[in-house]
């Protein structure tokens, strides 16, 4: 992992990842660049990092390389950036948070492209639709972003690269790929994924596939076996490119299917989820701009059940679908006015259209006769349009101003409980009431940002940016309306056995953040570089909960769980991330050794309560030493993170201890094949992780409920060959 500095360099890294990044319109030399893969060796002399127009971390493959024998999760793997943490879910699906903000809150796009929830629980969040072993690079904004990054989020953004377009120098023909293979002892997980394209100098078709699957893993020390840990995940895409006198354009289609994933802390575990996507891209250079055209649709069909661990489905379980479809058109425009300024414009439009329904189970009173409806036909529409000046004053000097304006439609057609006997009239009431309002709303967004640059000298770089922006609420935020214990526990992505309540009345969140950061390095020498970046966000109407009292189980007695309904309230995060890197040894004879420590303290704080806010993460921190000689690299890390204490009263938040845990990573290559092996969690320490939620599976099981534990040692061994 890197993070980015260097305007020249950054540019064109960028230019690679031109979808992910709209905000940095590739020079009209683009098709050239696009021809260059990310680097590839393992022990490149590239110069450390330091100093961005705009701080980012990236993650690239060599990165990945060691870090995707670990796990099958990319939502885990970002959290190697200072800032960024995520709550557990699934073994594929953990939910990024980026300096407190979470889920909708922040922006994360895969190929450019947004990918909507479709699922009561979150379970199939954009990232669990990307694997690790078939990503080209991940870039990660927690700072301040511009409007032209997208609209409807208050946070950072997730910028997800998988294969992008690669051409053969003109009158050569080019074949290339990468293939990988993994196994990981503790849960029995083992995979493989298949990359390659074959291109001429226009025209450049890829393939690329992954297969991943796993058994339950086992907790540290005296953990045992976690329950609903298990998963298997595949995909296919294929992405046409060609290259033109008219510009680029690309055609990428996918398949995704999830023939299950347990979820150790929810109520259900997948069962099933198919998604197919399509999108088309089209990128042209003139002399007065350039036209960036990006349209796609996606359709997921996703279903929860019981596995196994929580009783199977002999009995019928509780069947829950969610339908979705999603589409959207954006068009970028950036207009170079004069060697100092440029403007862009753009126009997006997105649609998304879901419905949630349960169908009923045979013989039960609770769950019949008919279907729940949670969610009949609901529909978002967004358009959005924005404005945004950049100028150079000079090579130190870079302002960047832009407001943008986001229209939100949303309406949803009448809900139905399962029936109407004594044990539904909870859902009974809540339904007729919420048949009787008008679901129909709009929000009139405004958002700007107020971007400064400024590098004085090789050494030393300021960044200090201001943003306001406004989300609108989910449809499921917005739309669920169950009150009975059953349907509210259903309802919810915090893995906290609570049961949410969805509000009509929510206005949207709106989000004042300055951040800033200085960054010090030595960029002639490539030496060593040191970047502090502190932030501060205010968001008014921040949907969080209102308690609406407490769940009570067979005999009427609290079950330790709340009935919550979602809410506008007020809110502040504000922290410090540090993240400093040293060579402390470069020499043809005695290999390169790379020093790197991350550091986050961050506060989450209810101004409506004045209680610490929900899954927010404790100190943490963490050093890594990477060495590498010739064919040989290593890698020893340490992960800290520091007790939680400051948990939210209002959820029964658990407390949770700190815990420290040692990784050991060895690497060979010869001839284009990687042999990776490692050890994550060296000493196998018993933990749970901050915002790991609580593991009902086993609760179900065993009726003692407990934070969901960390995964004990894994030695994971991965086989790559890149031809
Ligand atoms: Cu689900």
């Amino acid at each position: 992992m890197s993070h980015e500095t260097g305007r020249p360099r950054a540019l064109r890294s960028l230019c690679l990842i031109g979808a992910a990044l709209p905000a940095f319109p590739c020079p009209p030399a683009f098709a050239q660049e696009a021809t260059r893969l990310p680097d590839v060796d393992i022990a490149s002399d590239a110069p450390l990092p330091g100093l961005a127009a705009t701080a980012r971390d990236r993650i690239d493959r060599p990165a990945l390389d060691q870090l995707g024998a670990q796990s099958s999760d990319t939502g885990r793997i970002v959290t190697r950036v200072a800032g960024v943490g995520a709550y557990g879910a699934g073994g594929l699906s953990s939910l990024p948070t980026i300096r407190g903000l979470d889920n909708q809150r922040i922006s994360i796009l895969v190929d450019g492209v947004p990918i909507d929830i479709a699922c009561p629980n979150n379970m199939n969040p954009p990232l669990s639709y990307t694997d690790p072993q078939t990503i080209a690079a991940i870039d990660v904004v927690t700072g301040v972003s511009p409007v032209s990054h997208g609209g409807d989020t208050i946070g950072g953004a997730i910028l997800v690269e998988t294969a992008p377009p690669a051409f053969a120098k003109a009158g050569e023909a080019l074949v290339r790929g990468r293939a990988s293979t993994f196994y990981r002892s503790n849960g029995d997980g083992f995979g493989g994924a298949l990359t390659m394209t074959a291109a001429n100098d226009h025209l450049s078709l890829t393939y690329s596939g992954a297969y991943s699957q796993s058994g339950n893993y086992r907790g540290g020390g005296d953990d045992d076996a976690v329950r609903a840990t298990n998963y298997a995940r595949t995909d296919h895409s294929l992405a046409f490119a060609a290259q033109t006198g008219a510009g680029l354009f690309e055609l990428r289609g996918g398949f995704h299917h999830v023939p299950y994933e347990g979820f150790p802390n929810q109520y259900m575990d997948m069962t099933d989820n198919r998604s197919w996507f399509l999108t088309g891209r089209y990128r042209g250079a003139f002399d007065w701009g350039d036209v960036d055209l990006t349209a796609d649709y996606r359709d997921t069909d996703h279903e929860m059940n019981f596995l196994a661990d929580k009783g199977g489905t002999a009995d019928g379980g509780m069947p829950m679908n969610t339908e979705t479809h999603s589409a959207g058109v954006l068009l970028r425009i950036s207009l170079p006015l004069s060697a100092r300024d440029t403007l862009r414009v753009g126009g997006e439009f997105r649609h998304e259209w879901l419905n949630d329904y349960w169908p009923p189970v045979a013989g039960s009173m609770m769950m019949g006769p008919d279907s729940f409806i949670n969610i009949n036909g609901a529909k978002k529409d967004r358009l959005g349009t924005f404005l945004e000046w950049q100028a150079d004053w000079s090579a130190a000097f870079t302002t960047t101003i832009g407001v943008r304006n986001d229209q939100v439609w949303m309406n949803t057609g009448a809900v139905r409980p399962y029936g109407t006997g004594m044990m539904q009239m909870d859902d009974v009431m809540a339904a007729m009431a919420f048949n009787a309002a008008d679901h129909r709303r709009h929000d009139d967004n405004w958002s700007g940002s107020v971007l400064l640059h400024y590098g004085p000298t090789a050494r030393l770089a300021f960044d200090l940016g201001y943003a306001r922006k406004v989300r609108s609420p989910t449809i499921y935020e917005r739309y669920t309306w169950g009150r009975g214990a059953m349907a509210s526990r259903m309802i919810g992505w915090f893995g906290d056995g609570n049961g949410y309540v969805g509000n009509l009345a929510l206005d949207p969140e709106r989000a004042d953040t300055v951040s800033g950061a200085v960054t010090f390095g030595s960029r002639a020498a490539g030496d060593w570089s040191l970047r502090i970046a502190p932030y501060y966000t205010h968001v008014a109407d921040y949907i969080d909960v209102v308690k609406l009292g407490d769940l009570t189980d067979m005999m009427g007695m609290p079950s330790g769980f709340a009935l919550l309904q979602f809410a506008n309230r007020e809110a502040a995060f504000y922290g410090v991330d540090v993240t400093a890197n040293a060579r402390l040894l470069n020499s043809r004879t005695s290999g390169m050794l790379i020093a790197t420590v991350t550091g986050s303290w961050q506060h989450g704080r209810n101004l409506a309560d004045h209680d610490p806010l929900y899954h927010q993460m404790p100190f943490n921190a963490s050093l890594a030493l990477d060495y590498s000689r010739g064919r040989l690299d290593g890698r020893v890390t340490l992960d800290y993170v520091a007790d939680r204490t400051r948990v939210d009263p209002t959820r029964n938040e658990p407390r949770t201890g700190r815990y420290a845990l040692v990784g050991l990573g060895v690497g060979y290559g010869w001839r284009g094949f990687r042999l990776g092996v490692d050890v994550s969690n060296l000493f196998d320490k018993g933990y749970a992780s901050p915002l790991g939620g609580l593991s009902l599976g086993d609760y179900g099981a065993t009726g003692l409920l407990r934070p969901v534990p960390g995964r004990g040692r894994s030695l994971n061994v991965e086989l790559s060959r890149r031809f």
